[in-house]
């Protein structure tokens, strides 16, 4: 009953010192992180994971932003993990993002948004084949915490 989401840490957030303030806000959700790697992922594979928005204006300033510099994949396990990070993180335009999430909070920007979230189970299973392909990097494990995060009877059962 646990999901799995593709979370990664765009070059904007790297490059502003706040990969410790987006990871803490994730673990102290709740959430647990089975992967995670900094890497500056080569262009095929950045222009693969947007594909869907290939026709769009934005998309070739997406893909060279993306590929600009080092950005954090994570890969985030919980129960709905999918729509809870998509309702952490916020609305696509910082400047229209709620207060209290991450690019409400953190950002001003359309395009530089420090973050993208899975938005479906479909795209969440794609996008983890793509930035986490061997499956060895993938960790299973149980946070210590899970039974007073979660109702045991109520959510787990
Ligand atoms: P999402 O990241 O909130 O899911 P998407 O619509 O999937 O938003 O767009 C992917 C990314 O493309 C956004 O996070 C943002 O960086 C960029 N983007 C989307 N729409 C625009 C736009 O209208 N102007 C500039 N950048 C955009
Ligand atoms: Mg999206």
């Amino acid at each position: 009953m646990l999901e799995r989401t593709l979370i990664l840490l765009k070059p904007d957030a790297v490059q502003r010192g706040l990969i410790g303030e987006i990871l803490q806000r994730i673990e102290k959700k709740g959430l647990q992180i089975v992967g995670l790697k900094l890497r500056q992922f080569p262009r095929k594979l950045v222009e693969e994971h947007y594909s869907v928005h290939k026709e769009r204006p934005f998309y070739p300033k997406l893909v060279q932003f993306m590929t600009s510099g080092p950005v954090v994949a994570i890969a985030i396990e919980g129960k709905e993990a999918i729509e809870v990070m998509r309702k952490l993180i916020g609305k696509t335009n910082s400047r229209q993002a709620e207060p209290g999430t991450i690019r409400g909070d953190l950002g001003m920007s359309f395009s530089n948004n420090l973050v993208h979230g899975s938005d479906s189970p479909e795209a969440a299973k794609k996008e983890l084949a793509l930035f986490f392909s061997d499956a060895t990097e993938l960790c299973e494990w149980t946070q210590p915490a899970l039974e007073w995060i979660y109702s045991v009877q109520e959510e787990l059962a």
